[in-house]
């Protein structure tokens, strides 16, 4: 189970993120792991497709990192860890929530020599949500380290404002640059900190932290999973669903109402005993 200590959570709101060795146990890390090259390949177990999907194998080049959103629709053992409740419990805690949703959830595999994600805020995705907050949990499904290619994260940066979006997120020139210019931008010289753990260990971000990675320099694959939370209470804003990835997310909202309906975002913990009653036996298969 995930506990937060008050000394973490004043580091949380002082950094914009908290690095945690270890957030899940390593054999459920290393059972979440195996399911990747399948489900590159294409090979769902539940017969659902994820909402994106940038890597297939012989499909796109070997130096991508690789990339699924929402790999809990296709796989029940990567949605057993990604809507587990102790991490919608950190989240909302972290953000000030009365609980949280997941929004998405990113399955990423980076194996040796595959180029970089470049830096970005996840909330300037999201102008198409209410409140327009997201509050991040990254697990490490394989020790990480400095050159490969872990995330990073810039320190306090989540008091830097709002930027725009990436103009590349997969493998650009410079996966530094956009951030570069916001500091600039700002006369502040960015403080950069690796997210160096053991396998079942990770991080939280805040929505407005600067985050990315480089190229995975290193002799091991570095595979991570990660739960992107926002309020239980979120809600569409439809006059703005077009921005970011409403694009894609927009496809879940009703034409009448601006309601997130708990099937396509998940709730995992509210704060009164809440949860998506559904999800305790989807992960199970029953
Ligand atoms: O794992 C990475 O390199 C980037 C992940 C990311 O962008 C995120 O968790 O928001």
């Amino acid at each position: 189970m995930i506990e937060l200590s008050q000394a973490q959570i004043d580091l949380f709101n002082r950094d914009g993120f908290l690095a945690v060795d270890r957030l899940i146990d390593p054999a459920e890390a290393d059972r979440v792991g195996a399911r990747y090259e399948r489900m590159f390949r294409g090979e769902f177990e539940t017969g659902i497709e994820p909402d994106e999907w940038n890597w297939r194998e012989g499909r796109d080049a070997p130096d991508r990192a690789r990339q699924i959103c929402n790999g809990w629709r296709g796989d029940r053992t990567v949605a057993s860890t990604s809507l587990r409740a102790d991490i919608g419990r950190a989240c909302a805690t972290l953000a000030g929530w009365p609980g949280a949703r997941v929004q998405v959830d990113n399955v990423i595999w980076k194996p040796p020599g595959a180029k970089s994600l470049a830096y970005h805020q996840d909330c300037s995705y999201l102008g198409w949500l209410a409140p327009r907050e997201m509050l991040s949990c990254w697990i490490a499904l394989d020790d990480t380290t400095a050159e490969g290619g872990t995330m990073e994260l810039v320190r306090g940066s989540h008091t830097w404002g709002e930027f725009p979006m990436a103009e590349q997120f997969h493998a650009p020139e410079d996966y530094r640059k956009g951030m570069a210019e916001a500091a600039a931008k700002l006369g502040r010289n960015p403080e950069i900190v690796p997210v160096v753990v053991p396998k079942g260990g990770g991080s939280f971000h805040h929505g407005w932290t600067w985050h990315g990675s480089g190229a995975n320099g290193g002799q091991n694959p570095r595979r991570s999973l990660v739960t992107h939370c926002i309020s239980s209470a979120a809600h569409f804003v439809p006059s703005r669903i077009s921005q970011g990835t409403g694009r894609w997310y927009g496809k879940y909202m009703r034409h009448d109402s601006d309601v997130m309906d708990d099937h396509y975002f998940p709730i995992l913990w509210t704060k009164d005993g809440g949860r998506s009653r559904w999800i305790d036996g989807y992960v199970k298969g029953t």
